[in-house]
């Protein structure tokens, strides 16, 4: 009996509205992933949401204090979105991004990408799926495509 070879997860990235003033900040970032072991680009797309589409993305955040402030924030500019893959792709990109806040990380962690670019707890730069359920929800929602055989044809 042979057991079937791992599949590869799928997580989505996006860099959040800040990030896309400096085009050099987003080449050093996307270069930065490409270079981590154990995450592989698969699609990447220049994302303008609309309102009704952050509110919608965010659903499960409507009515907390921040909402309204994380959709200004989301609607400001334009973000660059990334499905990546791996063995571990979801908890290695929340990872690399270090938790929700900011100002947190760069006492805990000075290296994680939020430590490093994030502004407040709100404008934090970076989002990450945080389940396979989420991931296949926010890929489907940003690119169209959730599962790998869609993502990679
Ligand atoms: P997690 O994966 O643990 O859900 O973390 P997350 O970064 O997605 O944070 P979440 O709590 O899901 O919130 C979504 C986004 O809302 C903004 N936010 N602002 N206290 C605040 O001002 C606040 N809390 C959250 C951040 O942009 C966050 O990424
Ligand atoms: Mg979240």
């Amino acid at each position: 009996l042979t057991t079937a070879p791992p599949r590869d997860l799928l997580t989505l990235a996006l860099l959040k509205p800040d990030l896309l003033a400096d085009p050099q900040t987003v080449e050093r970032i996307v270069e930065e992933i490409r270079r981590t072991p154990g995450l592989q680009i698969v699609e990447s797309a220049q994302l303008f949401w609309t309102r009704e589409q952050a509110e919608r993305f965010y659903d499960e955040h409507r009515g907390r204090f921040f909402y309204n402030r994380l959709v200004d924030y989301m609607t400001s500019g334009p973000m660059q979105a990334l499905a990546l893959r791996g063995p571990q792709a979801i908890t290695k990109w929340r990872e690399m991004m270090g938790s929700t806040h900011p100002v947190r990380m760069r006492v805990l962690n000075g290296a994680c990408l939020r430590a490093r670019y994030g502004l407040t707890d709100t404008r934090n730069s970076f989002h990450g799926s945080d389940s396979p359920a989420s991931a296949a929800r926010e890929l489907a929602f940003v690119f169209g495509k959730q599962t790998l055989e869609e993502l990679e044809s």
